[in-house]
């Protein structure tokens, strides 16, 4: 069966989901493709093969032949479109984040626990990334012995807009690190600190994290995201009997000159293809199947780093260490077809 899939937004990340469907989901096609601007809509739509274009997203997930949404529009739309495809009874891959509101992911939380039924993948797609996979079977197998610490790199080239500010490092780029480190562990965080070292231009300053999670280890998170050399993550789990870290993935390297080097992805597109390849089949699996995708990020995991990040962006600006206080997990998210209740 093919899946007919509505792609709502056709910015950087839209574009990349609809190349993605055209190039690496055979049993997907791509419906339509809905932004506001409709010449970027058609660009992307003619691009991937598209047999439609449109602006009204809500509109989109009504349409009878449409059976699944990705969504990579603008933040801010990601909780009422989420909100839309439950109330329609569509399953969608929603880019991250669910809401930078905790609040506003608590409501979707609540309405896709009384719909019964699982809806929502969230696209934290470094749970698919090859390296991580590789850290958490290490733990999982008993090999690194008791975690201790767990540290993190997430470097970009630039800001995507002048006026990013620290707090926005907290609340959009270092959700990656909240979730695939508790993903990795298998904890919760109750408190977390942040601070910034000075900059000599007016450009946004790296932010460094300190974390805690209930289970006593420490998880460190720098971002920084004017560090102009290449897209650059790194990650080194530390256990009591050993470490196991990321290696710089590239697939070749220069010698020459007196010197060898290695080529970095301009951003995160590249670095992390493969891991979105493989998220997009499992969200095809879960449209077929009904079934959650053993490792995907939740309505549950959207929440909890959302309130981390809330907490973070606080505690940047307070310069304390803020408590992280988590709301119950609901029963629901602990069925992969939600029918706990
Ligand atoms: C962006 O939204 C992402 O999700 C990228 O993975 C991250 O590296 C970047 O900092 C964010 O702005």
């Amino acid at each position: 069966m093919t899946i007919r899939l509505g792609l709502i937004g056709a910015g950087l990340m839209g574009a990349d989901h609809a190349r993605i469907i055209a190039l690496d989901l055979p049993d997907a096609s791509l419906q339509v493709v809905c932004d506001m601007d409709p010449t970027r809509a058609r660009a992307v739509a003619d691009a991937c093969g598209a047999a439609d274009i449109a602006s009204d997203p809500e509109a989109v997930i009504a349409r009878e032949d449409v059976d699944a949404l990705i969504v990579a529009s603008p933040d801010f739309t990601h909780a009422p479109l989420s909100l839309a495809c439950i109330h329609a009874g569509k399953k969608v891959l929603m880019e991250k984040p669910l809401s930078q509101s905790p609040a506003q992911c608590l409501e979707v939380i609540g309405a896709e626990t009384r719909s019964g039924a699982r809806h929502v993948m969230l696209g934290f797609m470094r749970r698919y990334d090859r390296a991580y996979a590789e850290m958490r079977a290490a733990l999982g197998a008993g090999r690194l012995g008791r975690p201790l610490m767990m540290h993190n790199f997430h470097r970009n080239v630039e800001t995507p807009a002048a006026d990013f500010t620290g707090a926005m490092a907290i609340t959009n780029s270092a959700p990656h690190e909240f979730d695939v480190a508790r993903h990795v562990l298998g904890c919760e965080y109750t408190s977390i600190s942040a601070s910034q070292p000075r900059r000599s231009d007016s450009r946004v300053a790296p932010v460094v994290m300190v974390l805690e999670t209930g289970d006593g280890q420490i998880v460190t998170i720098e971002v920084n995201n004017n560090a102009a050399y290449g897209y650059d993550v790194r990650a080194e789990l530390v256990g009591e009997t050993a470490s196991i870290s990321m290696n710089h993935v590239a697939y070749t390297r220069m010698e020459g000159a007196l010197a060898s080097s290695a080529a970095y992805d301009a951003d995160w597109r590249g670095r992390y293809h493969e891991a979105y390849v493989a998220q997009n089949r499992a969200f095809l699996g879960f449209v077929e199947t009904g079934l959650f995708p053993e490792i995907a990020a939740d309505c549950w995991d959207g929440y909890c780093a959302a309130l981390v990040a809330e907490t973070g962006a606080r505690a940047l600006a307070s310069g304390a260490k803020e408590p992280v206080n988590m709301a119950p997990r609901p029963a629901f998210y602990a069925s992969r077809k939600g029918d706990a209740l």
